[in-house]
């Protein structure tokens, strides 16, 4: 691990990722051993990486996995979903499965058609439709914290793209642990410091299966053309991405980032609908896309 300055053997190595989350969770204060924590779980190598490892450090931790119904000639969500059952299966787990369209009358890319947002691609529906779900289940189980996979690799992209544009708002709101507010369980990301191939190195050392497999709908973002820029990056000056991630949190925590003002609780009131937090005058974004694709059914 050039990045490091660090060789380890698979005994070490398997030793080494959870005493590694473990500093993580507590340098970020993102939760502790009595809390109830919900894992996103898609069926790939971060989430079902950060599972295991949540689940050797003896945290309370169960999972989500949510049905989102695309196919696309792969059978991606079938088989995502047989992936993370066999996890917990194996390990004794509980696994909350959501179907979008048991629950919503459409999958994903129905859904993203019929609402016509996000230009021909489901992902911004996708999106939206998650994180909605993911908040519902944490609240309504009462969870205390929700926890996703995202790594190194994902954080460092989305703050480029960030800082490309300079989204103060989306700047400001990046980080390890997004706290909760009313209506919205706090949000953590155990991963955030480690590099993909290191949950890839992790998973396959683990003998966890997960899907290979990206959602096709990812082919060709902007966050995967990012990521390559980055890596680029990456190969010339090892170490590269950690720094300029972990330079944006020390920057952002001293407040020596350009942004001032603090847009913590920008006006949001309860949708009338879900009753999650929006900025929206009304219903929710996510409430207002279902009616809309309802009437027009
Ligand atoms: S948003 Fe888009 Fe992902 Fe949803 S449709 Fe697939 S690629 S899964 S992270
Ligand atoms: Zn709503």
């Amino acid at each position: 691990m050039r990045q490091h300055k660090l060789a380890l053997c698979k005994e070490h190595y398997l030793e080494w990722m959870p005493e590694q989350t473990e500093r993580f969770i507590k340098k970020y204060d993102m939760f502790t051993h009595y809390e109830k924590i919900l894992v996103a779980v898609s069926g790939g190598k971060d989430s079902l990486g950060l599972w295991d490892i949540l689940v050797r450090l003896g945290y309370q931790a169960d999972g989500l996995y949510l049905g989102l119904g695309i196919d696309e000639g792969i059978n991606y969500s079938h088989e995502s979903r047989r992936l993370a059952q066999k996890f917990a299966d194996e390990h004794n787990l509980k696994l909350h499965i959501v179907d979008i369209e048991k629950e919503y009358g459409q999958p994903i890319p129905v859904l993203a058609e019929k609402s016509h947002r996000g230009y021909g691609k489901p992902c911004a529906v996708c999106g939206l439709a998650k994180r909605h779900e993911m908040n519902r289940v944490a609240r309504d189980l009462g969870y205390d914290v929700l926890a996703t996979g995202h790594n190194l690799d994902d954080e460092a992209a989305v703050l480029f793209g960030n800082t490309l544009s300079w989204a103060s708002e989306f700047l400001l709101r990046q980080g390890p642990v997004l706290p909760s507010s009313d209506g919205l369980a706090r949000k953590v990301k155990p991963l955030c410091r480690f590099y993909e191939r290191e949950m890839t190195a992790y998973c396959m050392l683990r003998g966890i299966e997960y899907i290979y497999e990206e959602c096709p709908f990812a082919e060709g973002s902007q966050s995967i053309y990012y990521k390559e820029l980055l890596n680029q990056l990456e190969t010339a000056r090892p170490g590269a991405k950690l720094t300029f991630y972990l330079r944006f949190l020390e920057a952002r925590k001293t407040g020596d980032l350009f942004i001032e003002q603090n847009i913590e609780q920008a006006h949001l009131h309860l949708c009338p609908k879900c009753r999650q937090p929006t900025s929206t005058d009304d219903l929710c974004s996510f409430c207002r896309m279902i009616e809309k694709v309802n009437a027009t059914a």
